[in-house]
């Protein structure tokens, strides 16, 4: 059975891994782009990643692997439009992947009940309020910089304690617009303005981050640093390096934005099997 959204909130409390399989309706991302443009191809995607084992579908009509352009709400809303009613029969939470109240709002209109929002309420100062007004949770996301520049030079002090400072504020402001800490997750953002060693010091210290109190998601899936790190090119073929990052981080990251979801359900399932055995 797939968990509910308190379910999800309380995770990091209860050590249950929770799984978010992406749908992404875009024609450029950078590991699955175009593949799932078209809504009947889309939509199929969903239903399986349900079956085998999601928690959360979280859909995203618009890129942010580095590089990329922002897209208008009125062509993310386009690429959902279809997309988006489809996926509330079956029975998941759905989540929204948008920096941009008003593509956000189409999708809490249409029953969706997570805002993964990249830039953490900072690309569009109504994201936050909106989310509240509606009684959403919302997750923050570390970007240093903006997709289209973050990977120029990423450099950090000390990338744990500043990655910890962003996402406390980020909190801050997001109560302060009216959203209850209940409801709010945070993630480090594997890639997005970090560079290889960047992103293993936060892998390797989600601790620091679990201490903020409220459940960690980590998307390392198909990451490039998985390829920087064994030479694997393609992105498809980097899922042992994404199923290894995930349970690295398990369980002070308990919940895993993933493009493989029935193997990372087959690997949480023996991870818990085995931890109830102790
Ligand atoms: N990563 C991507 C997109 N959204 N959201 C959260 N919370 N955390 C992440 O790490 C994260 C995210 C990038 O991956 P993907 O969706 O596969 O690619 P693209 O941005 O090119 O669509």
């Amino acid at each position: 059975m797939p968990l509910t959204l308190d379910e999800i909130l309380a995770s990091h409390r209860t050590g249950t891994p929770v799984i978010m399989g992406i749908l992404n309706v875009t024609p450029d991302s950078f590991s699955d782009g175009g593949e799932f443009l078209d809504a009947a191809t889309a939509i199929a995607h969903a239903e399986q990643m349900v079956r085998d084992g999601a928690d959360i579908l979280d859909v995203g009509a618009e890129s942010t692997r580095p590089g990329s352009d922002a897209v208008s709400a009125e062509e993310q809303i386009g690429r959902l439009r279809e997309v988006l009613p489809a996926l509330m029969s079956l029975g998941v939470v759905v989540s929204i992947d948008t920096t941009c109240a008003d593509v956000a709002r189409f999708a809490l209109d249409t029953g969706a009940m997570l805002v993964n929002d990249v830039a953490a309420g900072r690309m569009d100062d109504a994201i936050l309020p909106l989310a509240a007004e509606r009684g959403a949770a919302v997750c923050l996301m570390h970007m240093l910089g903006e997709p289209k520049t973050m990977q120029a030079d990423p450099t950090y002090d000390d990338v744990v304690a500043e990655v910890a400072t962003f996402l406390s504020d980020r909190m801050d402001a997001a109560i302060a617009a009216g959203v209850p800490r209940e409801r709010i997750i945070l993630d480090p953002g594997i890639g997005f303005g970090k560079r290889l060693e960047h992103n293993l010091a936060l892998l390797a210290n989600i601790e620091v981050l679990a201490a903020l109190g409220q459940p960690i998601l980590i998307g390392a899936s198909r990451k490039r640093f998985i390829g920087e790190l064994t030479g694997v090119a393609e992105p498809s073929d980097r899922l042992t390096g994404s199923l290894a990052a995930a349970l690295a981080c398990f369980p002070a990251a308990t919940i895993f934005r993933v493009h493989d979801v029935a193997q990372t359900a087959q690997a949480f399932a023996l991870v818990r099997a085995i931890r109830a055995a102790r």
